[in-house]
């Protein structure tokens, strides 16, 4: 995905008279002068409401059985946010979504591998959502427009039918390379089966076989819990990172930088940065720093699994930092 100019990343979106669109902007916190004037249908999908409530209602009921799942099953449950992470991270994200970096075929079918185990849809659907995203940020063809409040951007836009905008602009966006891509393809095509097997069945049972877990356990623990903890961590990116944090290299755009979802995303909090320079492989500009997914990525090209990783040269941040940036805001601009 080529790098994408400050006027694609910051929206420019539809602007018209406002109504009750802008009192909506005014509860949830967000003063942009570019809020969209139609105000988007909601269309409940109750499937959905019924099946993120039961996963949240295990995964709050799981915490109580913490104390009692043994060592291993919490360490097991923690290489497997890791793994679900880099499938988000390291694959969804930075490989598919922006191409920031290659990955040869061995650590592809590995990143398909770790983010069927993170089930957040295939990566197809994953990145198509996440480049329109990024082209139409904060409008109504953002799929998870943060602009319509904290609750839509984190989890209610899975809740609901995509705005029409989403569909009808999403078209302009360009996903030959995923479809051209046979790790992808395949993911997609069997994704029900393996989301099943790899985020499910497989974590609840290595537990049960290997040190003599409990099933029960087991599954609430290292399934439901695991997987809702990594779902948050994710969302939080759209809604916490696209709110509260300071704003150094673009005060005019929202997506700031955050260092507690950057911490619980594996160094997906610099949102700033990541919306003014989206081709950098590290999505910030420091390297390691609470990025354990810049770590995993520089320890694949050791390895020879990854190459060509597009880094930002200082001189260029240092410049966009002069003409656009503040060093510390807090609050929205
Ligand atoms: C989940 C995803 O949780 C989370 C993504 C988060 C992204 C975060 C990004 C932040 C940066 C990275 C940070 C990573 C941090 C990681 C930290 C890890 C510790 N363009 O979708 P449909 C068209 S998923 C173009 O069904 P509806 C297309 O023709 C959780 N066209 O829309 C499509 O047909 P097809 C588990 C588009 O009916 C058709 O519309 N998954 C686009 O309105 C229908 O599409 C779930 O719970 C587009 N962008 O339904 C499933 N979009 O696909 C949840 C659509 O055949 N999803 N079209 O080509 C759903 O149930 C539904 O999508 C829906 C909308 C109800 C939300
Ligand atoms: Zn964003
Ligand atoms: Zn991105």
């Amino acid at each position: 995905m080529p790098p994408r100019n400050i006027e694609d990343m910051s929206g420019g979106g539809e602007t018209d008279t406002l109504g009750l669109d802008q009192i909506e902007q005014l509860v949830n916190g967000a003063t942009d002068a570019a809020v969209t004037a139609k105000r988007p249908p909601r269309q409940i999908v109750w499937r959905n409401v019924v099946l993120f409530s039961l996963l949240h209602a295990g995964a709050f009921y799981a915490i109580f059985l913490l104390p009692q799942a043994m060592y291993q099953t919490l360490l097991w449950s923690m290489f497997l946010y890791f793994l679900s992470a880099m499938g988000i991270t390291a694959g969804a994200h930075r490989l598919w979504s922006h191409r920031s970096y290659k990955a040869k075929l061995p650590l592809r079918i590995f990143l398909v591998f770790c983010n069927c185990i993170a089930f957040q849809n295939s990566v197809f659907e994953w990145a198509r959502d996440h480049r329109a995203h990024h082209k139409f940020s904060e409008t109504n063809a953002d799929p998870h427009n943060a602009k319509r409040g904290f609750f839509f951007a984190h989890i209610g836009w899975l809740l609901v039918k995509k705005h029409p905008e989403v569909k009808q602009k999403g078209k302009s966006v360009d996903v030959s390379d995923l479809t051209n891509d046979p790790a992808i393809t395949f993911q997609h095509r069997h994704y029900l089966k393996l989301v099943l097997v790899l985020c499910f069945i497989i974590p609840t049972y290595v537990p049960v076989y290997m040190w003599g877990e409990s099933a029960y356990i087991a599954f609430y623990v290292a399934a439901l819990l695991r997987y809702a903890t990594v779902l948050n961590a994710t969302w939080l990116v759209n809604s916490a990172a696209h709110i509260w944090g300071h704003r150094p290299y673009d005060h005019r755009i929202n997506p700031a930088e955050n260092m507690a979802v950057a911490f619980c995303a594996t160094g997906e909090g610099f949102h700033n940065y990541h919306h003014v320079f989206p081709h950098d492989y590290s999505t910030s500009e420091f390297g390691w720093h609470l990025n354990l997914t810049t770590l995993f990525i520089d320890t694949m090209a050791r390895l020879g699994l990854a190459y060509d990783r597009r880094k930002v040269p200082l001189d260029v941040i240092q410049r966009r930092q002069q003409r656009t940036g503040i060093l510390r805001e807090d609050k929205l601009s």
